[in-house]
């Protein structure tokens, strides 16, 4: 079977009904256009492999039958999965006359055949099983672990090696299915090296999404390891293996624990609501936070679905009119008042909304948004159902939850006329920059760069500082503004806010146009301490909500003032760090003559030294802002770790996120 399904090439689900005969084409086609099969081959398509082949153990645990996934980084950046369920089967496939641990991994599409019934993960996009994996792997193994015997079976390039074969004994007890594989480099000419926060971010995922699952993650590979870790001049300690183990027994409702970690939840638990409509099995977890933004993230048999689609709209329309309609009954609403919007109701909401359907079909251009019409009844009858049932049982989380509404209704309607008034006036204002803007001479973006300066007094020395012709300086007073903790009347107010909008000349939002941007660089310039990182990140935070295009392209900076000066024997050293400053004084020996100036403030310094250390582009030490674009959620999640109420976390974000740019323009 495996040999002459080679060239019988049939439409998915075509004239043969779609039931019995799968099998479309044969490993070759898969190994001719990868692309069409995972996406892309590059490190996206490199990492989804692994994936694929752990999606086929998620199914077994989803099944009920393992509890236990294992994900290994070998040293040659080979992986390896494990699992103890009950072992892919080893008997003969009689439609295929061969051990069906063979026919997963050698026909296309087959993988979902066995066992019958239950949801397959493997019907995503990209949902294209484990015989895909085979095809574009150097080499694959496959041990199946049954009945005290381990069989075992090897394909190079998707082809046989030798038939299944008893290569030893096991305990008589243990049951599961090991797969080791080496990516094709023929096939993955980007890379064939692993990123493991990549694997550790989409495996923490997958346990969210499997309540009572554990899933590890180990790192073999020495050198990858000391890279990440190891700092220079650090001790070399024992080598050992990065392991990172995920299991959450509260699934999607811990989900929204972790993401709402860093804020202020307005009522505990999280709502958990499940149950199973017209085939389709329906999970929602939900928690308010005292924020205004909306964080809602859908999943269809555990894939993300990033353009929503029915499930979303079906918890939506609930969300709702449950919310309204107990509004009105308790007299939240008077019988004259309009109701309550859906965008009132999610605001600050943080939600997980987890579907399971037998057949799922993806819209749009990305194929990323669910169009089951049935997902949207389900999800909406299950959560309206019980919805209903709690807001009955706990009034105080509904009069919570209402307030907030009714506050985000008032705010939104003063907020329509405040940006109206803000859009006339910079209309009016045509050309008009904000006053307290030092602009530069040249008038080639290209050229320019405009240093975002916390402070009057170190406005002014960053202004005598200066290259006129190419930098601008615009001073700030104080703390910006909080954008994720206000509401958008307030935004739209602030003078702050609004003079970086003009200076920048893009726009906001919907409005936003990177051609009419009037600078090349974007550098925030605060002080070295705690307070300037805080400012730093304010600002950052107001980029990535107003501008985050701005982020992606690279054109945002950190400045990195110095935080002491040395003097001696008419020498002058600057120390960016206490460690810096250590090194310093070991090669000039520490003695009475070193004179050590500790800058508490940018203020501090003169015009002249302001230039020498931050400014001047020969010299200084930039920090790019960066964020990786398909990983938009986690750098949500990132920048509100930031904006909570703790210091550390916006510090580890500000050194996460900067990628260190030393003299950027030599
Ligand atoms: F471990 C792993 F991730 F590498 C992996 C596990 C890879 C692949 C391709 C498959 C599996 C896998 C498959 N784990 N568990 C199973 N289970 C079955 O295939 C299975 C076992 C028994 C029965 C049955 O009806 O008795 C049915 C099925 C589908």
């Amino acid at each position: 079977m495996a040999e002459n399904n080679e060239n019988i090439a049939m439409t998915p689900q075509g004239e043969y009904g779609g039931d019995q005969i799968q099998i479309l084409e044969g490993l070759e086609a898969v190994r001719k256009r990868p692309g069409m099969y995972i996406g892309t081959t590059a490190s996206r398509g490199l990492h989804h492999l692994v994936y694929e082949i752990v999606d086929n153990a998620v199914d077994e645990a989803l099944a009920g039958f393992c509890d236990h996934i294992e994900v290994t980084i070998n040293p040659d950046n080979t992986i390896t999965v494990e699992d103890n369920g009950r072992g892919i089967p080893v008997g003969i496939n009689h439609k295929a006359g061969r051990p069906a641990v063979e026919v997963v991994f050698t026909i296309l599409h087959a993988g979902g055949k066995f066992g019958g019934g239950g949801y397959k993960v493997s019907g995503g996009l990209h949902g294209v099983g484990a015989s895909v994996v085979n095809a574009l792997s150097d080499w694959l193994e496959v041990q199946v672990f049954h009945e005290g015997k381990i069989y075992q079976q090897r394909y190079e390039r998707g082809k046989v090696c030798y038939d299944l074969k008893i290569v030893g004994d096991c305990d008589i007890n243990k049951t599961g299915s090991r797969v080791s594989f080496k990516p094709d480099a023929t096939i993955f000419t980007e890379t064939t090296v692993y990123e493991f926060d990549t694997l550790k971010r989409r495996l923490r995922e997958m346990a969210f999404l499997t309540k009572g699952l554990k899933i590890s993650l180990t790192d073999l590979r020495h050198e990858e390891n000391a890279a990440s870790e190891a700092e220079e001049g650090e001790e070399k300690t024992e080598w050992k293996p990065r392991v990172e183990s995920f299991c959450y027994e509260g699934g999607i409702s811990e989900f929204v624990t972790y993401l709402n970690k860093h804020k202020t939840p307005l009522y505990e638990p999280v709502m958990y609501f499940e149950g199973d409509r017209v085939g389709v099995h329906v999970e929602v977890a939900l928690q308010h936070n005292d924020s205004y933004n909306e964080s809602i993230y859908t999943f269809v048999n555990n894939i993300n679905t990033p353009d929503g689609g029915t499930h979303l709209e079906g918890f939506r329309t609930a969300l709702t009119k449950n919310f309204n309609d107990y509004a009105r009954t308790n007299k939240f609403l008077k019988d004259s008042d309009e109701n309550l919007s859906g965008e009132d109701i999610r605001e600050g909401l943080t939600a997980i909304i987890s579907v399971k359907i037998a057949d799922p079909q993806f819209e749009g251009q990305t194929k990323q948004k669910l169009g089951n019409s049935e997902a949207r009844t389900a999800v909406n009858s299950v959560f309206s159902e019980q919805l209903t049932y709690y807001l009955e049982q706990n009034p105080q989380v509904a009069k919570i939850t209402l307030e907030k509404a009714i506050m985000a209704k008032r705010a939104r309607d003063a907020a329509h006329k405040a940006r109206d008034l803000a859009r006339r006036k910079s209309a009016m204002d045509g050309l008009g920059l904000p006053g307290k803007l030092a602009d530069c001479s040249d008038k080639e973006p290209k050229n320019c760069e405009i240093f975002i300066v916390e402070g009057d007094s170190a406005g002014g020395s960053a202004k005598s500082a200066r290259q006129r012709a190419t930098q601008a300086i615009l001073p700030l007073r104080g703390k910006i503004l909080n954008v994720e903790k206000a509401r958008e009347d307030r935004i739209y107010g602030n003078a702050e806010i609004k003079a970086m909008i003009t200076a920048f000349g893009t726009g906001i939002h919907d409005d936003f146009d990177i051609s009419k941007l009037r600078y090349d660089k974007i550098i925030i310039m605060t002080d070295a301490d705690v307070d300037g990182a805080h400012i730093a990140t304010l600002m950052l935070t107001f980029l990535y909500r107003f501008m985050p295009e701005l982020i992606k392209t690279g054109h945002v900076y950190l400045a990195q003032p110095p935080l002491y000066k040395l003097e001696k024997n008419k020498k002058t050293w600057y120390a960016y760090s206490d460690e810096e400053l250590n090194g310093i004084l070991t090669e000039v020996g520490r003695d009475s003559k070193n004179k050590i100036q500790r800058y508490k403030g940018l203020g501090e310094m003169d015009p002249e030294q302001l230039w020498e250390t931050t400014m001047d582009p020969e010299r200084r030490i930039l920090l790019q802002v960066g964020m990786a674009e398909d990983e938009e959620s986690d750098v949500d999640i990132t920048f509100t770790t930031l904006m909570g109420d703790q210091v550390e976390p916006r510090r580890e974000f500000i050194e996460k996120n900067a990628k260190f740019v030393r003299n950027l323009d030599i």
